[in-house]
């Protein structure tokens, strides 16, 4: 029994929208801010390295945010649906978990699974409060607004922002508590190393007793991993290629795409799935922004995305050695992909269990 368009009746009027919506960008393509004036430092550093690689955030344009929404609905790429039947299995029980509290969502991209989450919060008679993160401004705003529409109570305030800047910039909750949400496995982008920073700027933005939801990828055969990310459709593949149309524009670069070509497979020893984009003949590649010229041999490759698959046990043993404390745990019947409900720690107890 959701509070839908149709179970409230009528639809909200676009001026109670307005009035429901706020959204901030801390970042932006026209007028690049200090922080993405130094974002193209990490393209510069990826694409002179020996092997090159390419941060995976810089999928995530108007463009890229759309393709992955579709990477989301291929048969073939599971943990989106295989998340959304956990969420929606159990969403009840984390809102009775955490009782009333502000959501906030890291890379909320078109924030469908999100509205599980609303659903439930909602059916328990608590105030809707969402935060969502997402660097493209573009997803961030029409998904708001379609939730605003829906959920007559709901109050969004939205962030165009990479996480980081986020996670510094959250200002303490109106609401009883807190949760940020982590979906998706976008963790499984981070190395180990990136993974410390992030868990560090989560610990470093949350009040103890407040909340964490993460969604993870779990450990699987080669089979099914492969073909996730080599689907028949060659949307992962145009997903991967839009890097360098996004490249071209945000730093005047001259990438052809058709000399490139997707490739992903599983590394198995380092349980991640790797995206590469292979030069299909020796080139040079200019990026006048950055004022870089790349050479290419034929056959090399850009690392554009790693996507780790986890352990649950290792994770839990991970989050809770940071005062990142799991409370409860689920997974499907298949254990392809498990959902994490954690309570930030005292920062008493942080102390004695480092
Ligand atoms: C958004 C990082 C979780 O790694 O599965 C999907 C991105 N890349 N297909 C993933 C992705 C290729 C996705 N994450």
């Amino acid at each position: 029994m959701s509070i839908s368009k149709t179970a409230s009746g009528k639809s909200s009027s676009p001026s109670t929208i307005d009035k429901r919506l706020q959204i901030e960008h801390l970042i932006s393509p026209t007028q690049p801010s200090e922080t993405e004036l130094n974002a193209g430092s990490d393209a510069i550093s990826g694409l002179t390295q020996t092997p090159k690689s390419l941060p995976a955030r810089y999928f995530y344009d108007d463009r890229g945010s759309q393709l992955f929404e579709q990477i989301c609905e291929l048969p073939e790429y599971y943990p989106t649906r295989t998340e959304a039947a956990i969420l929606h299995q159990y969403a009840g029980e984390i809102a009775r978990l955490t009782g009333p509290c502000e959501i906030v969502e890291l890379g909320s991209g078109s924030s469908t699974k999100t509205r599980i989450l609303l659903d439930a919060y909602n059916e328990l008679g608590y105030p809707l409060r969402y935060l969502p993160i997402d660097v493209s401004a573009g997803i961030l705003e029409s998904s708001a607004r379609d939730l605003l529409a829906e959920y007559p109570l709901l109050q969004i305030y939205g962030l165009v922002s990479t996480y980081e800047l986020a996670l510094q910039r959250l200002t303490p909750t109106q609401l009883p508590s807190r949760m940020i949400s982590f979906l998706g496995s976008s963790l499984g982008n981070f190395s180990p190393q990136e993974c410390d920073v992030f868990f560090s700027q989560i610990t470093g933005a949350m009040d103890s007793g407040e909340y964490f939801l993460l969604g993870v990828d779990l450990q699987k055969s080669k089979d099914v991993l492969e073909v996730a990310y080599n689907d028949s459709q060659g949307v992962t593949a145009a997903f991967n290629l839009n890097m360098l149309h996004h490249l071209n524009r945000r730093f005047e670069g001259n990438f052809d795409t058709a000399q490139f070509e997707h490739l992903a497979f599983y590394n198995e020893s380092q349980h991640q799935i790797e995206m590469h984009l292979r030069s299909m003949r020796s080139q040079s590649v200019q990026l006048r922004a950055l004022d870089l010229t790349v050479e290419f041999e034929a056959g090399e490759t850009i690392l554009t995305e790693i996507s780790r698959k986890f352990d649950l046990n290792t994770m839990q043993q991970e989050l809770k050695s940071r005062g990142i404390v799991p409370l409860q745990t689920w997974t499907d019947p298949n254990h392809w992909f498990g959902l994490l409900l954690c309570q930030m720690q005292p920062p008493e107890s942080t102390k004695i269990a480092d």
